[in-house]
């Protein structure tokens, strides 16, 4: 009897702890955001609620995707796999796909107990409604009730227009390729709309709305995932957040040329942007017309940070706050203008390197407002949500929970990051391998200049087939150093073909490669690079 009595205390001990008591999750995730935020130190930013979240919670300031661009990025933080593991290295593999029985980190909670919603975009876009991960839709009818209709990307008549015309003119000049990017609208756009008018303005009333149907209809905790679109080109967003920004304090890339002796296939001729119209498709991209762009930029950040503080307001308001984890994060950085190019898709620090902020109502007092410089990777988050709610994370995740963290944000930490990425230089859109036709457009010229620069710099060591397919790029980023280690990814066992060596703490902007002047350093790394990222892992683990 007392046997009986036990289990039973037992059984209701678990269901109460099973889903009353988790905590909720909001998941915020920012497309292509560097960390160019006040909270990050750039005080000519306004993201006043961004920094505020990060004035009561735990900001990350050295945080690294493992390949920077969206498809793999999200793939490998929402399956807690690396693109190397998975084989998702461009935009165009589908992770299902690629391994179908993957528990996803959504999926993860929805299997133990969790109402899982998303409202933007969370998985890159093929992947985007992945059934398996959501436990239900979004509020969309809510907002149809309302008369709220779903924003395309363009507000003002004229560009919706002009990108209709682009997108003829540029299928007649060059065919089917052109579908893929080639036929682009204008870069920017300013529209005097309310936030609604744009998409991420939209998809925060649906999440509201979802939100306030959560807390109606339900019991059970919910992982509510926003994704912003922005600040992903084109930088469309409300003229009151252009206005917000000040363009006499916007500054300019202090570094606008590739690094010294740095690997020539590394860097790419700004494709993404380029193909935008009214961008010239070649030659400089003038410092007025950078102004521009970065003040466009900088617009959809305090965009996407006032839809935030919106976001947070309304949890608040619900009364939810007290038991919700909020987590912010971007899928990777994004040159603007750095190294002399636009967009994201290098392994440098400046595409790798990633806002991420993290609150939980009940970490300690001492580490809100904390930034902490340990080491961790997109690939952690899985883990650690799995963690702070008290669910076993699968074993297929390469990540580690960076909970511990939270509690002592000056842990000695993982001993490096780790990032991928194919030939830059050499791929096309979302890293996929050049296609003939594409080298019939306006874009032939400018592979034909960075590829003759790849021969004279790699001689008899260039090889067209391997470096456009399977030359890959693996970055390691240490506590002082970045060292790329460029290899053959079909002959794993061959020496590498390039090697590049930053010390960040003479040359944070990695305008110097050094690795042919460190011998005994770059052995030293090679040693810990071989060990992939299981041998960069915290001690503690
Ligand atoms: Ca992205």
């Amino acid at each position: 009897m007392k046997n009986i009595v036990h289990i039973l205390l037992l059984f209701f001990t678990c269901l109460a702890c099973n889903s009353q008591e988790r905590p909720n999750v909001l998941f915020i995730a920012i497309d292509d955001l560097r960390p160019e935020l006040g909270c990050y130190g750039a005080d000519w930013a306004v993201s006043p609620n961004l920094d505020k979240l990060a004035k009561e919670g735990l900001l990350f300031d050295r945080a690294y995707c493992q390949q920077a661009i969206c498809g793999p990025s999200r793939a490998s933080l929402l399956t807690g796999i690396r693109p190397e593991t998975s084989g998702v290295y461009h935009n165009y593999i589908k992770f299902r796909e690629s391994n179908p029985e993957v528990v996803t980190l959504p999926q993860h909670f929805k299997n133990n107990g969790y109402e899982t919603v998303y409202c933007g975009k969370i998985f890159h876009h093929g992947d985007l409604d992945d059934e398996l991960s959501w436990s239900r839709k979004p509020a969309e009818d809510i907002l149809r009730d309302k008369g709220i209709p779903r924003p395309g990307g363009f507000a003002l008549r004229e560009n919706i227009e002009s990108t209709k015309e682009q997108k003829r003119k540029m299928l007649q000049k060059y065919g089917e390729v052109a579908q893929f990017g080639l036929a682009s609208g204008p870069a920017y756009e300013a529209a005097d709309v309310a936030d609604n008018g744009y998409l991420d303005g939209y998809n925060t009333e649906l999440a509201i709305a979802t939100l306030e149907e959560l807390v109606a209809k339900d019991n059970k905790p919910f992982f509510l995932a926003l994704g912003f679109n922005k600040p992903h080109l084109n930088w469309t967003a409300p003229k009151k957040y252009w206005d917000l920004n000040d363009k006499d304090e916007i500054r300019l890339a202090a570094h606008n040329k590739g690094p010294l002796v740095g690997a020539e296939m590394g860097l790419h001729a700004s494709f993404e942007l380029r193909t935008r119209h009214g961008i010239p498709n070649e030659g400089e991209i003038t410092p007025e017309l950078s102004l521009t762009l970065k003040h466009a930029y900088l617009a959809c950040v305090s965009y996407v940070d006032a839809q935030i503080g919106k976001m947070i307001a309304e949890l608040e308001k619900s009364g939810l706050r007290d038991n919700t984890i909020i987590i912010v994060w971007s899928d990777h950085g994004y040159h603007l203008g750095d190294m002399g190019i636009w967009g994201k898709a290098t392994n440098y620090e400046i595409a790798t390197r990633v806002p991420l902020i993290i609150w939980t109502p009940d970490m300690p007092e001492e580490s809100r407002g904390q930034k902490t410089d340990a080491l961790v990777e997109l690939v952690d988050i899985y883990p650690t949500l799995c963690d702070l709610v008290g669910i076993e994370a699968p074993n297929t995740v390469e990540g580690t929970s960076f909970k511990p963290l939270l509690e002592n944000p000056k842990l000695k930490w993982k001993s490096a990051a780790f990032s991928q990425f194919p030939t830059p230089a050499l791929r096309e859109w979302g890293a996929y391998p050049l296609r003939k036709a594409m080298r019939e457009t306006f874009f032939g010229p400018l592979i034909e200049v960075v590829e003759g620069r790849i021969i004279q710099q790699q001689q008899d060591k260039w090889n067209r087939g391997m470096f456009e397919n399977t030359l890959m790029g693996y970055s390691m980023r240490t506590e002082q150093y970045r060292f790329i280690v460029w290899k053959d990814r079909a002959n794993p066992e061959k020496e590498p073909i390039y090697l590049e060596l930053y010390d960040h703490k003479s040359d944070p902007a990695e305008t110097i490669n050094m690795a042919f002047n460190r011998s005994k350093l770059v052995k030293k790394l090679m040693e810990q690079f071989n060990k992939g990222w299981r041998g960069s892992l915290p001690a503690t683990k």
